[in-house]
């Protein structure tokens, strides 16, 4: 009876001593958004465990967030949802004493996510992206043969896109992305709020929708490096690393991804610490170690987006910098449209409308 209160104790005592020395970090960030290798590189480095959980839209992070007790140390959203959930109270504000590495950040991109996060308080760009066409290139040469894949119309026009209905395609299942894309090829203002426009949008993307395999914002990698399927509209960097997973793969699917000539969306992700998070030390020292400009690059190198750090440039594959729909050229940025945050009614009306496209009611 004492051997087995003493062992009993000593089984607490050992798990809190185990609970005090382990140190973690619990990120939660959209899949394929980082390089695997920083993350065990940084454990090695610090000590620190990364508990790592991963996303594939604002949506499932917004209901976790508005819920609370996530656990989470670091979030990443986009740049519009970030204004809101700001609004919301849900970051706290970043100390900048704490994050010596912010000094590499680029003050054009620092500019733009003010838009979202007044005076840069609570968050940090991490990438920033286009939204445009991801299409295989031999199999789009056979379908509409001398045709220039460049336009929104490949994906708005009913028959064009009916002509890739038979090799599959794909459009991530993204509101923000899809509906403003709809909306810039139709020539409505993407920032336009008026039910009528978002509803015509919505009405866009159904009229399309017979030849839309899946709405899915993760899974098009892999189906695109696999020639499961041959369009997608989505991300510029998902886009290119299906590419470079095809040519990996050496299986002769060749994917290309096109800014459409009408301009698209551009946006950013930031990095954010939710007020609750329950490891702030760690929680700095990561977001330190990704500002850190080696550490910029090769996330960027893996995941082929640009990131916010300007001091990572000389580190970054020439591939990547050198790649106009990854860091596009002044002319076509200046066809990149940006859209503002939504209230929440506007939210609730885009999700609706959003339920309307995928379910038809
Ligand atoms: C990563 C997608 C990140 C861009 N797969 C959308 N926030």
């Amino acid at each position: 009876m004492y051997k087995g209160f003493w062992l009993a104790v000593a089984l607490v005592v050992s798990s809190v001593v185990a609970q005090a020395q382990e140190r973690v970090v619990h990120v939660y960030n959209w899949s394929d958004y980082i390089d695997p290798k920083a993350l065990s590189d940084f454990t090695r480095e610090t000590g620190i465990k990364v508990i790592y959980d991963t996303y594939d839209s604002n949506e499932t992070l917004e209901t976790k967030l508005l819920a609370g007790n996530t656990g989470y140390d670091i979030v990443v959203p986009g740049a519009t949802f970030l204004s809101r959930q700001i609004k919301a109270g849900i970051y706290q504000k970043l100390d900048r004493a704490r994050l010596p590495n912010a000094k590499g950040l680029w003050p054009d991109v620092m500019q733009r996510m003010a838009v979202y996060d007044p005076g840069n308080e609570h968050a940090l760009p991490y990438m920033w992206y286009t939204t445009g066409i991801a299409y295989d290139v031999k199999k789009a040469q056979q379908r509409l043969p001398g045709r220039v894949i460049d336009s929104w119309d490949i994906v708005f026009q009913p028959e064009t896109l009916k002509a890739f209905a038979s090799c599959g395609v794909y459009f991530i299942d993204s509101p923000e992305d899809v509906l403003t894309s709809a909306m810039r090829w139709l020539k409505i203002d993407p920032n336009s709020r008026k039910a009528e426009d978002i509803k015509k949008a919505a009405d866009a993307v159904l009229r399309v929708k017979p030849s839309i395999k899946k709405f899915h914002s993760s899974e098009y990698i892999n189906a695109l490096a696999n020639g499961d399927i041959c369009l997608a509209l989505g991300w510029a960097g998902d886009s290119f690393q299906a590419r470079n997973r095809a040519k990996e793969a050496g299986n002769g699917v060749e994917i290309d991804y096109v800014i459409p000539k009408e301009g698209s969306l551009m946006s950013m992700d930031a990095l954010a610490i939710p007020k609750d998070a329950p490891h702030l030390t760690e929680a700095y020292a990561f977001l330190d170690y990704l500002l850190r400009p080696d550490v910029a690059a090769r996330n960027s190198d893996a995941i082929q987006y640009a990131n916010g750090v300007i001091a990572s440039k000389p580190f970054m594959d020439k591939s990547v910098l050198e790649n106009r729909a990854i860091y596009p050229a002044p002319d076509v940025m200046s066809r990149l449209f940006t859209v503002n945050a939504n209230d929440l009614t506007t939210q609730r009306l885009i999700t609706r409308e959003w339920t309307r496209v995928k379910t038809g009611r």
